[in-house]
């Protein structure tokens, strides 16, 4: 699962960055898009490391790009944010980082601290790198689909679809409101628009705005979640361990890590889910689909357990925690014997046989 932080200039992305992934910030003014990753935390996880205590614990991870600023105030900085854009056009996910936070040693963009006109101007500026891409596609396509090629029909379908897309983008809708089908999806995923993207808005406020919430409904559909914290503090919390990190939390009144709020906004934005695996002694957490089946997930670990799938042995926490063990789990029948087609649930316990 690949995410690209985005946001106009300084609004904190390599801080919360850096804070969540423990890789250090980038200079300021830094041109080049680095890359981090951040481990999803998971209390199922962290319970069952206590539990089995094995050799070699994996969490998931969510694989980061922070992107330099963008500046559209003129033409130089117009030119740069595209070529920025046009390197993030495959990852599956945006956060969007404005910036609510007062500091005097880092003047705002364009003078305002205005999270709600950022994130308007930010998507309109997204809106408008996918017109200049919708507008060359039907171009070409409209020579195309006179020459009598094997692709010709196909040629014509997409026309008409680029062209209602070149209509949503007009009524400043994201081109994801415009695409009806998996068929059209299918059609127009090489290109990468990044409008089709989901989406996640994420708010950095000030040490003093902890509690603040923020609205942007006028302008983003409720499914869009969003998150907010404190850049520099958690940047600050970072570098502590586990106790006094829990205390000044308290002492901050942070009820919940960015680290947390950041990997459950991205696994909802994606409509993802978690299972887990312990074998060969290592515990270890996979992201998977809402909605997907055991011969997928299956699959996620290695080919040749989809290949060789005979059946996924699956129990829940829950049960594992009130019965103690997993031998007592199957005395009472609670490891339950799954079939391939069978919808993995979030903190599904699988053991996957197969033979190939
Ligand atoms: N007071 C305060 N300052 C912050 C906060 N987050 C970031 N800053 C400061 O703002 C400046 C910019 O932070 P960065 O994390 O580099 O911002 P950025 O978005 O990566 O910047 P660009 O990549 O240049 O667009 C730094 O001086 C940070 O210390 C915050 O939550 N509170
Ligand atoms: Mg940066």
């Amino acid at each position: 699962m690949k995410v690209a932080l985005l946001g106009l200039l300084q609004s904190g992305k390599s801080t919360i960055l850096a804070a969540l992934s423990s890789k250090t910030i980038p200079a300021p003014g830094s041109t080049s898009i680095e890359e981090a990753i951040v481990p999803v935390p998971d209390e199922r996880f962290d319970w069952l490391a206590e539990y089995y205590k094995p050799k070699k614990t994996t969490h998931a991870t969510i694989d980061c790009l922070d992107v330099p600023g963008f500046n559209f105030t003129d033409e130089h900085g117009r030119a740069a944010a595209r070529r920025l854009i046009n390197k993030i056009r495959t990852v599956d996910l945006l956060v969007l980082v404005v910036r609510a936070f007062e500091n005097p040693a880092v003047p705002p963009y364009r003078n305002r601290i205005n999270p709600a006109a950022d994130l308007a101007e930010l998507r309109t500026e997204l809106l408008l790198t996918d017109l200049e891409l919708v507008a060359t596609r039907i171009e070409n396509l409209e020579k195309q689909v006179h020459k009598p090629t094997k692709t010709q029909a196909h040629d014509k379908a997409e026309l008409a679809l680029q062209k209602k897309l070149q209509q949503a983008i007009e009524s400043e809708k994201p081109i994801s409101s415009a695409v009806e089908t998996q068929a059209e999806r299918k059609m127009i995923k090489s290109l990468g628009f990044l409008t089709l993207k989901p989406i996640v808005v994420a708010v950095n406020v000030g040490e003093d705005q902890l509690d603040k919430g923020f609205d942007f409904a006028d302008q983003i559909d409720d499914s869009v979640p969003v998150i907010t914290f404190c850049a520099k503090l958690e940047h600050e919390l970072a570098q502590l361990d586990g106790e006094s990190k829990a205390e000044f939390m308290t002492d901050l009144g942070i009820t919940e890590s960015a680290a947390s709020k950041f990997a459950k906004s991205c696994y909802s934005a994606l409509n993802l889910i978690s299972f887990l695996t312990v074998a060969s002694c290592e515990l270890r957490a996979w992201p998977i689909k809402r909605g997907a089946v055991a011969l997928e997930a299956a699959g996620k670990i290695h080919t040749d357990l989809q290949r060789g799938f005979i059946r996924a042995e699956t129990f829940s926490l829950n049960d594992l925690k009130e019965l103690g063990s997993e031998k007592a789990l199957k005395a009472v029948g609670k490891i339950r014997l799954e079939g391939k087609d069978y919808i993995v649930q979030d903190g599904d316990i699988i053991n996957f046989r197969f033979n190939v």
